[in-house]
């Protein structure tokens, strides 16, 4: 495969930007090799600046659930950018976007945008501790919330992938307040909420994480915790910026029937443009300034271009929730065929999917918790992204990343995926 443009590319842009990338995963670091510039995304392809074709898993790392370009997001997008990008003023499609995620997520009774994943998790911290004056967090060893100083300890995604968890530049003060509970382990909470009696102000959690690849809390987890954050008024925020309308029209919250006080969201509400969204309850949500004291702005939350692509991702969702059928269909197909796939050539690795987010994990133990998700060869799982990337078959450059299938991806698209993996399990 040519990748002689790509490699061009990578050199000068390392001369410029940190890592030559503008977001570490896509750096290839884990899994070796040169990034693949890509010139081009169309449906569920991206096309390299070398002309190579790949079938697109990452989506863009989520946002693309219709695949790249489709036509009523673009229409929606270039109608909107005959008026005007931003005005830094209210306009009517942000009182629109509001109300209709408000309808779709029913916890969500008020609701801030922003313009990242990351903003929306530290903005909802601020709310929790603002409204609960506690200072105090819980996160979980394995879940990514964004880059916000005090969610880099033991983090997930990029920061697990290269091994920094807990990020240099992170202050001890600030990390003092986040504390770090096991992933479906409901006594280590209880341990840390004992230890920090009346002083925890919040617990975020990926409810069906994506960041240590794809781990669903259990059942009787996600329960207990939501009992235990009502009997300790602690405010409890579930991270839906991945799962947020991915796996399920409701999100993780209605997979798993808990509701949380606060939901994050992100990738999809964007239609492919930068956003990031927090809401909840009313109550919580109204000591956000300028309505209360909490304070958190932003020159372009709510822009009329990105709140356009979003609401029309959003309507179309609305008006046609057999997409979740549809995804649903297609995703359990490439999972099979992965099994499939794997049985042929004699292999056996673990994988977990939810909805139309998955993770092939290179471990042959049941991957429920983050201590066996990094119980995975990552130099194997490397040694796979390369041989399914030379067949034409774009996964995550790293093993604690989920990949995603969007509507856009055929039947003749999975086969060519299933048989690419069949030749690549075999390599291995
Ligand atoms: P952003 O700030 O990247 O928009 O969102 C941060 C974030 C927050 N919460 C969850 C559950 C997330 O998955 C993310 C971002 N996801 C990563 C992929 N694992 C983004 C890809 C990247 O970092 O380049």
């Amino acid at each position: 495969m040519n990748t002689h443009k790509s490699e061009k590319l990578f050199e000068e842009a390392k001369k410029f930007i940190p890592g030559g990338v503008n977001s570490p995963v896509r750096a290839f670091k884990s899994v070796g090799g040169t990034p693949r510039f890509i010139a081009r995304g169309n449906g569920s392809k991206i096309y390299d600046v070398d002309g190579n074709e790949y079938i697109d898993y990452i989506g863009s790392w989520g946002p693309h659930l219709f695949g790249h370009n489709p036509g009523f997001i673009t229409s929606a997008l270039l109608k909107a950018f005959e008026n005007g990008t931003s005005f830094g003023a209210p306009t009517e499609i942000e009182v629109e976007m509001a109300k209709l995620i408000s309808e779709l997520v029913p916890s969500v009774e008020m609701v801030r945008m922003v313009n990242s994943g990351t903003e929306a998790t530290m903005s909802a911290i601020r709310a929790a501790r603002g409204f609960t004056e506690k200072e105090k967090i819980i996160k979980f060893e394995g879940c990514y919330h964004g880059h916000g100083d005090f969610f880099l300890i033991k983090a997930g995604s990029g920061a697990l992938t290269f091994g920094v968890p807990t990020s240099p530049g992170v202050t001890k003060k600030n990390a003092a307040d986040t504390l770090v509970a096991d992933f479906n382990d409901i006594n280590s909470v209880k341990k840390i909420i004992e230890e920090n009696k009346g002083e925890i102000a919040a617990i975020i959690i990926e409810a069906i994480a994506g960041n240590m690849g794809t781990v669903s809390a259990s059942d009787s987890f996600i329960k207990q915790l939501r009992i235990l954050c009502d009997e300790e008024k602690i405010v409890l925020i579930f991270d839906e910026v991945m799962t947020g309308f991915r796996v399920a029209k409701g999100g993780a919250q209605e997979v798993l029937g808990v509701t949380p006080d606060i939901s994050t969201f992100g990738k999809i509400i964007g239609g492919g443009l930068p956003v990031g969204a927090y809401g909840g309850k009313k109550e919580i949500m109204q000591i956000v300034s300028p309505s209360g004291p909490v304070y958190q702005a932003g020159t372009l939350s709510g822009n009329p271009l990105a709140m356009n692509a979003g609401f029309a991702a959003l309507s179309y969702i609305k008006n046609n929730p057999e997409i979740y059928l549809e995804l649903e269909e297609k995703s359990s197909y490439l999972e099979n065929g992965m099994r499939e796939a794997m049985k042929y050539a004699g292999k056996n690795f673990w994988i977990n999917r939810a909805g139309s987010m998955m993770t092939l994990f290179f471990t042959s133990e049941e991957v429920n918790s983050y201590e066996a998700a990094v119980k995975s060869d990552t130099s194997l799982y490397g040694k796979f992204f390369h041989e399914m990337l030379n067949r034409g078959v774009y996964l995550p450059p790293a093993q604690y990343e989920a990949f995603f299938v969007s509507t856009a991806h055929t039947k003749e698209d999975l086969d060519k995926t299933i048989n690419a993996a069949k030749e690549s399990f075999l390599e291995l």
